[in-house]
């Protein structure tokens, strides 16, 4: 069942307060999104301790007893977040001689012969492009609650309104995101935040989870995603699933097309948003649970920022974290208004937490 919505809300006070933002970001400072190569890598593999026939069958989803593409495709971008195009695959294998029979495929013989870290070691060598990473941009992060800048402080109230979210929810989510995507900018389609099975925790309420699981996500319910300029060429946020009648997670690669990839398969994305400037682009990142509050993951709110072509692209992102444990979330919402009790000495009344069914299914 498609449930995704997207909703543009534009006035002229957004186009006056995109600026500040902007400038705000700036005087704070950007970081890189995301480093080169993380280090401590090496060390993960020795410490793997796998045999080459023990990998080869974690890497072999399909079980076929080959090696396809996309098999090794999906594995480097969990591993170390280095995008690889078929064509890139191609020629490393052409540089390490890894597939003599030149069928594109490795066997168990092929891959035994190459060692358990070839790729990374050839790629080191070669040195890798920022281009090449799963997203290129800067960004930093900025405060919205008291004392915060009027304008931070309003775009929140706002975002509160557009949603329909009790202000609590609100409040209590992350600071805003600000991106700058240079010329060549791009981010490869991702999920903003993860599935969540019954041993996930929500990063926001771990504190009130009370448990140790070593599976961790954003629970970022809802994104909200300005853009802070018009863009002179490209810098479309692109869903390439979105409205598919089914989604399959093998056929994101396929016959050489990684609809993923933003740098190469923007345009056979199923809907494309221009960035505009004092627009924003809101959509939930989970499906409604049927009572009211938050289900499933939706694997249609896959997107991406295609590479910017020309100019420069700012955006920022508001996420609504909620945690789809209702009990967990109200944990967490009652420890931190006690604390904020103790620390200001004046009373909070709780908000209402549930929300009115406001998830829209379109
Ligand atoms: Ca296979
Ligand atoms: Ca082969």
């Amino acid at each position: 069942m498609l449930s995704f919505l997207s909703k543009r809300s534009q006035g002229s006070c957004l186009k006056r307060s995109v600026r500040v933002v902007v400038q705000l970001a700036q005087l704070k400072g950007l970081m890189e999104s995301q480093v080169m190569v993380p280090e401590g890598q090496e060390e993960l593999t020795e410490q793997l301790n796998l045999s080459p026939e023990e990998i080869f069958n974690l890497l072999d989803l399909n079980q076929d007893g080959q090696l396809q593409l996309q098999e090794i495709l999906t594995h480097s971008r969990v591993r170390d977040g280095i995008w690889l195009t078929p064509e890139n695959l191609r020629e490393i294998y052409a540089g390490l001689k890894a597939d003599p029979d030149s069928n594109g495929l490795l066997s168990l013989e092929e891959f035994r012969r190459l060692g358990s870290d070839a790729f990374q070691r050839f790629l080191q060598q070669r040195g890798v492009k920022s281009s090449q990473l799963v997203r290129n941009s800067r960004h930093t992060w900025l405060y919205q609650g008291q004392g915060a800048h009027q304008v931070l402080r309003d775009l929140k109230k706002r975002v509160a309104r557009l949603t329909r979210l009790p202000s609590a929810l609100v409040d209590l989510s992350e600071p805003l995101q600000v991106v700058r995507y240079e010329q060549g900018g791009h981010y490869h389609a991702h999920h903003d935040s993860g599935p969540v099975y019954p041993e996930t925790a929500c990063t926001h309420t771990r504190l009130a989870a009370n448990t140790s699981t070593p599976f961790e996500t954003s629970c970022r319910y809802i994104t909200v995603l300005f853009y802070l300029n018009s863009v002179e060429g490209g810098g479309e946020t692109a869903f390439p699933v979105a409205d598919n009648r089914t989604y399959e997670e093998v056929s994101l690669i396929q016959n050489n097309v990684d609809l993923m990839d933003t740098r190469k398969n923007c345009d056979r994305s199923n809907l494309r948003v221009k960035p505009i400037k004092g627009t924003a682009v809101f959509w939930y990142n989970y499906l409604s649970d049927g009572q009211g509050w938050v289900g499933e993951q939706d694997e249609y709110s896959l997107h991406g920022g295609c590479v910017v072509t020309r100019g420069t692209k700012w955006v920022a992102n508001n996420w609504i974290n909620i945690d789809p444990d209702y009990q967990r979330q109200a944990r967490y919402q009652q420890l931190v208004s006690q604390q904020r009790e103790e620390g200001e000495g004046e009373q909070h009344s709780p908000e209402q937490l549930q929300t009115d069914d406001s998830h829209q299914e379109l």
